[in-house]
């Protein structure tokens, strides 16, 4: 393998094309609906002949579409981030289309356990060497997809942009200037990815909140809106707009889809929100909300944005845990500085 002329650095082959791979799953986060985002390169004799990604749920598999672009791939190196399905879903299996186009090699980074492992075998059998090379980064990607996919639920994001005495919103309620522009901007980032956004009834009701992520795409999340009683006027921006709104109520509400429920824990939210198509839910506030799926330990991630201010004031409008002893564990996987915000990320468990 030679290096493209002008290549900055020494690079590992796999690595190279596997990270091509996975920009094009960076790309198209967030708009594949309960299905993984993949990305996949096919390189004959050391040039790039397919690219393809997974686009929509329900569409072509990133394999397949990689391979239509090769043409003749006869020979070729696949190199894909998901290993691919062996299995006939909304779409036949990629091992065949693999096999069909005479691909002799195929690299991936992560492997689907969400199905049966009769994937490499198969392509084995039919000649095909199958490479298996793992990838940190790709890894924690496909981890919402696992954990979404296995327990029916979506995968969880708190979001919260705090002061360093940890409020939320002054005693007033304001909370719309807290963290600078670029976190803003970089929340905007996070909400394309997300299949939708939730927000209690007050927040929506006082905040008028857009949630989009208008800053850095036209990409419009699913709002969702959580009215116990039932009470929620939606805003005329909203009904015009024809962007999916979905409350979640014990009656129905007028010009909403509405998620009819007696039962407003968390959990019970989340299975009705997986079965109305929602893989990836980030909750957006107020801070009863926030605190709520908090004590009931509903969450994956917390992503918090600190802005250099301390409000004072009551202790209102905090986010907080009521049980000392249940204290989650969170682990740090990353820090990010926005001029004078930082933001911080952490996962449960391991
Ligand atoms: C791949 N390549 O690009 C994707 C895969 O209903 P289907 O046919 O679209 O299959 C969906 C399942 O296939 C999904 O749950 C996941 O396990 C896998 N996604 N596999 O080989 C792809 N998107
Ligand atoms: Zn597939």
């Amino acid at each position: 393998f030679k290096a493209p002329l002008g290549a900055p650095f020494y690079f590992e082959e796999e690595q190279m094309y596997i990270r091509q791979a996975f920009d094009l799953v960076k790309m198209t986060a967030g708009q594949t609906g309960r299905n993984p985002a993949v990305g996949c390169i096919i390189v004959k004799n050391g040039v790039i002949i397919g690219i393809g990604a997974h686009l929509q749920e329900g569409s072509a598999h990133a394999e397949v579409q990689a391979i239509r672009m090769a043409g003749d791939a006869t020979g070729a190196t696949l190199y894909c981030t998901l290993e691919p399905c062996n299995h006939t879903g909304k779409t036949p299996p990629c091992t065949e289309a693999i096999i069909q186009a005479g691909i002799k090699k195929v690299v991936f980074a992560v492997r689907d356990t969400s199905l049966d492992d009769t994937g490499i075998r198969y392509l084995e059998a039919h000649g095909v060497e199958v490479v298996h090379a793992p990838d940190a980064a790709v890894s924690a990607f496909y981890d919402a997809f696992f954990i979404s996919k296995e327990e029916k639920r979506p995968y969880v994001t708190l979001k919260l942009a705090a002061t360093l005495d940890g409020k939320l919103a002054d005693d007033f309620g304001n909370s719309k200037w807290l963290t600078n522009e670029a976190s803003r901007q970089d929340v905007h980032r996070l909400r394309h990815q997300q299949d939708a956004v939730l927000v209690g009834r007050k927040t929506y009701a006082v905040d008028e909140p857009k949630l989009d992520a208008r800053h850095v795409s036209e990409k419009v999340p699913i709002k969702v809106i959580i009215s116990r009683t039932g009470d929620v006027t939606l805003h005329e921006a909203d009904i015009t707009s024809g962007q999916r709104i979905i409350v979640i109520s014990p009656t129905a509400v007028r010009h909403a889809e509405t998620l009819i429920t007696q039962d407003f824990r968390p959990a019970r939210l989340l299975e009705l929100l997986y079965q109305a198509g929602i893989s990836r839910l980030m909750v957006e506030g107020g801070s009863s909300v926030i605190s709520e799926w908090i004590n009931q330990d509903c969450f994956d991630e917390v992503v918090i944005y600190y802005a250099p201010k301390l409000l004072g004031g009551t202790l209102n409008n905090r986010f907080y845990h009521t049980e000392e002893s249940r204290m989650t564990h969170l682990r740090l996987v990353d820090i990010q500085q926005f001029e004078d915000d930082v933001r911080l990320t952490y996962r449960k468990g391991q």
